[in-house]
């Protein structure tokens, strides 16, 4: 992920491409000047995207200088969400599908829910948290699997005024009672249980647990998914679908200042426990739908398909408030990418003949693993946008992802953004860039990113250039506070580099002015004095045809400071062996320079990632460093084994 890369491959939108694009270059270049040049002008246009109740005669007020931060956009204007995204597509496309819901088993029908069913779903769900005494300004924590009800209850709280908090259906009772405490939620909404990959998951049992450590005025809502048998506590649990049949379809959209919080996700940061991060209303939901709009380039009637879950923010702005709120269609798949079989994601695109794929790099690559029998079955042609997020993409997943799934006709929008982001902040457009694999490439609308040096701080102006990433203004879906405690916000976010938002990624910036991310700064390594991302050598790894997946870490090393620890995920029918260690170990060498050569190979069966795909490289450290006491909560894991497994296998 050099420059040199960058030089080397470039991939140009198709004149198809670009003819239907929304933007193309010379649009994007006019649109961005202007929107850094005025950001009121710019924004105060773009907020006429939305339907206000009292229009904001305020556009942007907002400080990052130190002590003071504050950010407030559209602030004298009233809206709600939930009028946006739904209420005012009624007139138009009223029968249109909202929502396609295609179930985890693939033998259960689809649903296909319209913009006047939703209407009805969302007023009787929030009629039924009123009746359960949700005000406006509460908290609802929301524990639902991928089904629509996920969405009814965001837009339900949206609608009343309430503050959700979703958590990921694959989080344990622990994290989900500290979640439920620590936003002081009245309500918890989840399901009896839900089922994933041909398995079920006891939600309703795992509320049970987690509310043994809330307070007793907590109430318990229950949606039927199963109709498996939970236990039951009366005064605390409800039905739901019992009460949504006896409840009004209407229900009034409460008006809600722009600044409002709209909801709170909990995120992981590099100490501490997890931060509440608040988003707002108005600003939200501005940008969530302008970068659906321009990022994917959406046009009306075509079908979007994210396959987040909407326990991350990527759920949020791009399965629910931005396509919702652009009256577009937008699919929810309760299921996983290798359940029944390899092809499932291949067979859902071609069932619903999906326009925009977005995915994340760890499920290609998983996928690519099983080569392309499973793609080559299923007919792809409706796709025209792809699109990747969470973590850099290495070239060789992006190779695939583009000449396999795309048929070398779909540009691949590489996404950098964060939960404190609330929308893209740098992505390619697919009409308006020449591609670079693995390169995040411009900015978005009034994103102003800068490249700092870490040791001094200073804007390094120059390129091509290598730094720590930084935003040097707001922009309107910024993260406002970490829920109760803004000093937190400061210290996390605007204290290392002053006057700056300090996004905690690393980056480069090649000769022609595109972005690279290159990880969390706290991944980077420096071996005899040379400094390297993780990634890169990751991405070398993955380029080895026996290798599936590649984590790469940093070890306390006697000569070289740091040496370079590889967990290596083979290929299928590959064998370990410790020709295969010297072959990459020489491979990578050859792919990034003697540097680069690994110190330690261990073979791991499995890497400990996140239930969002994030390899957990903190665990990884620790085993590196032969530190097996101090490995921190290993609960939030997807596969907590895995662990186990590499250390007891750890290399000698
Ligand atoms: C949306 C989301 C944020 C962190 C971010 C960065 C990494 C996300 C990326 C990417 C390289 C991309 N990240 N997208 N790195 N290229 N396209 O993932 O939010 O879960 O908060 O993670 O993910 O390191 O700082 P979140």
């Amino acid at each position: 992920m050099t420059g040199d890369h960058a030089a080397t491959a470039v991939f140009a939108p198709s004149d198809d491409i670009v003819d239907h694009a929304k933007i193309d270059s010379a649009k994007y270049e006019e649109m961005y000047k202007a929107s850094i040049d005025d950001p009121e002008a710019f924004w105060g246009e773009q907020g006429k995207r939305l339907d206000w109740i009292k229009p904001y005669s305020k556009v942007k007020n907002t400080s990052f200088a130190p002590g003071n931060v504050d950010i407030k956009w559209f602030e004298d204007g009233t809206l709600n969400v939930s009028a946006n995204c739904i209420d005012r597509h009624l007139k138009d496309r009223g029968n249109q599908t909202a929502i396609i819901f295609e179930p985890d088993d693939p033998n259960e029908p689809a649903k296909y829910i319209t913009y006047s069913q939703l209407h009805v779903a969302v007023c009787r769900m929030a009629n039924v948290l009123e009746s359960m005494g949700v005000r406006k300004g509460d908290r609802v924590v929301i524990y639902l699997p991928m089904i629509p009800e996920a969405a009814y209850a965001m837009l339900a709280c949206a609608r009343i005024g309430a503050i959700h908090s979703i958590v990921f259906a694959g989080f344990s009772p622990d994290a989900l009672s500290a979640r439920i405490n620590g936003c002081d939620a009245k309500v918890i909404i989840t399901a009896d249980t839900a089922p994933r990959g041909g398995r079920k998951t006891a939600l309703k049992s795992n509320a049970d647990a987690a509310l043994l450590h809330c307070k007793d005025s907590v109430k318990c809502l229950v949606v039927k998914r199963t109709g498996d048998q939970t236990t039951w506590i009366d005064g605390r649990d409800y039905d739901y679908n019992e009460m949504a049949l006896e409840a009004d379809d209407y229900a009034r959209p409460a008006e809600m200042n722009a600044e409002d919080p709209l909801f709170i996700l909990y995120t992981s940061g590099s100490t501490g426990q997890p931060k509440g991060v608040v988003h707002t209303t108005g600003g939200y939901l501005l940008y969530a739908a302008m970068t659906h709009e321009y990022v994917f380039d959406y046009h009306d009637g075509d079908v979007f398909w994210c396959t987040a879950d909407v326990g991350w923010v990527t759920g949020h702005s791009y399965i629910v408030y931005g396509p919702l709120a652009n009256g577009a269609i937008t699919l929810m798949f309760e299921g996983v990418p290798t359940w029944p079989d390899a092809s499932r994601f291949w067979e859902v695109c071609e069932k619903h003949k999906v326009n925009q794929f977005y995915t994340a790099p760890t499920a290609l690559r998983a996928l690519m693993g099983q080569g392309n029998a499973p793609v080559e079955k299923c007919d792809l042609s409706s796709l025209r946008i792809l699109g990747t997020v969470g973590e850099p993409i290495n070239p060789e997943a992006w190779n695939w992802y583009y000449n396999v799934i795309g048929q070398g006709r779909c540009p691949i929008v590489d996404t950098w953004w964060q939960t404190e982001t609330g929308g893209h902040m740098m992505t390619p457009l697919p009409g308006a860039h020449a591609l670079k694999p693995g390169s995040a490439m411009k900015p978005f609308f009034g994103v102003k990113p800068v490249v700092l040096d870490p040791q001094t701080g200073e804007e390094i102006h120059s390129y091509p250039t290598e730094g720590v990433l930084c935003i040097a203004d707001s922009w309107p879906s910024q993260m406002r506070t970490v829920w109760g405690d803004h000093e937190r916000f400061e210290k996390t976010y605007f204290s290392d580099y002053k006057g700056y938002y300090f996004a905690g990624d690393g980056c480069k910036r090649d000769e022609d002015g595109d972005f690279w991310i290159t990880g969390r700064v706290d991944d980077v390594i420096n071996v005899s004095g040379h400094r390297m991302g993780t990634a890169e050598v990751e991405s070398a790894l993955v380029a080895h045809a026996k290798v599936a997946e590649a984590a790469v870490v940093g070890y306390p090393h006697e000569i070289k400071g740091q040496g370079i620890y590889c967990y290596v995920t083979l290929m299928n029918d590959a064998e370990p062996s410790e020709e295969l260690r010297k072959e990459l170990r020489q491979w990578v060498r050859t792919e990034i320079g003697p540097i680069a050569s690994p110190d330690v190979i261990q073979w791991a069966p499995g890497l400990p990632k996140t239930r969002s795909g994030k390899i957990m490289r903190r665990i990884l450290r620790k085993i590196a460093e032969n530190d097996f006491d101090s490995l921190g909560d290993t609960s939030t894991l997807a596969d907590p084994s895995v662990v186990d497994d590499l250390i007891e296998n750890r290399a000698k």
